[in-house]
């Protein structure tokens, strides 16, 4: 199976990639306000991608549920300037977390070569249009709704049944109206995007569904708030069980996980694999 963004190739099976956080944003949940200013954030990046980040993924409006929303000149302002001083000193891709066709647009312009897509069930057609000109990575993650608007409480029937089939939706529509190739997107069911606690757990134990399919999926567990439904851990203590999940999420065959503890993430990543490299009983 091979990924493509633009001048980047990652053929897999291949160790699992990390893909370091870069919130350029006053309310993200858990490192809101800290990386505002452009050298703060360059640093940052930098610092992700000496600790062992294969990709970075950049944001500058809040995905938390209830965050104010950004206008479009907010945003460019927050974040392009990132990726002009970012992307000369780094050999990673930049993937840009946007909902906004112009924002994904001018990010490619910029540097950037993946579209980090938390709202893909809209189908904006702009958008779509930006990543097949530039031939970008397509990260298709699912929700029910844009953060504001997300059903409250979520309902589905089968949570990890109707996800794959929203995967396989996405696939046809992306390359048959779109123009966008199978190699461009990777997939990613969106934990904790209008999902409760249970409808989490039971997606996480559900990963091998999405495994099997034809493209790479993506998980992001890194601190969030099922996290501390479940274990009463305040923000700043979840960094255990973010690392249980990603260490069980490489066993099930997820290839890219998104985080904040890039470095802390790369060693348990590694130690898993090179446990399930061994002839394992584990999971007999
Ligand atoms: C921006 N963002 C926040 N959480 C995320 C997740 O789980 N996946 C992706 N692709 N993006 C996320």
């Amino acid at each position: 199976m091979i990924f493509r963004a633009r001048q980047f190739e990652f053929f897999f099976p291949r160790p699992a990639l990390v893909m370091g956080i870069v919130n350029v944003t006053p309310d993200s949940f858990s490192d809101g306000g800290k990386f505002l200013a452009v050298g703060a954030a360059v640093a940052h990046g930098l610092a992700l991608v000496a600790q062992g980040a294969e990709i970075l993924d950049l944001g500058g409006e809040s995905t938390r549920p209830g965050a104010a929303p950004v206008s479009e000149a907010e945003e460019l302002r927050r974040v392009i300037p990132v990726i002009a001083a970012l992307v000369p000193q780094i050999q990673v891709p930049l993937s840009i977390d946007t909902r906004k066709p112009a924002v994904a647009r001018a990010a490619l312009q910029a540097g950037a070569s993946i579209v980090n897509d938390v709202a893909a069930a809209r189908g904006d057609a702009a958008l779509w249009r930006a990543v097949a000109e530039f031939k970008a990575g397509y990260v298709v993650m699912h929700a029910q709704g844009p953060p504001l608007t997300m059903p409250e409480p979520p309902v589905y029937g089968d949570v990890v049944g109707e996800i794959g089939k929203f995967f396989d939706g996405q696939m046809e529509t992306l390359q048959q109206v779109a123009g966008i190739a199978p190699e461009q997107v990777i997939f990613d069911p969106g934990i904790g995007f209008g999902k409760t606690l249970e409808h989490n757990l039971q997606l996480l134990a559900g990963l091998r569904s999405f495994t099997k399919k034809p493209r790479p999926l993506l998980l992001g567990v890194s601190r969030k708030s099922f996290i501390g439904k479940l274990l009463g851990a305040a923000v700043e203590n979840r960094l255990p069980a973010s690392l249980a999940c990603a260490t069980l999420a490489v066993a099930a065959g997820v290839r890219i996980i998104r985080t904040h503890d890039v470095a802390e993430t790369v060693q348990a990543v590694r130690m898993a694999e090179a446990i399930l490299s061994r002839k394992h009983e584990l999971f007999d």
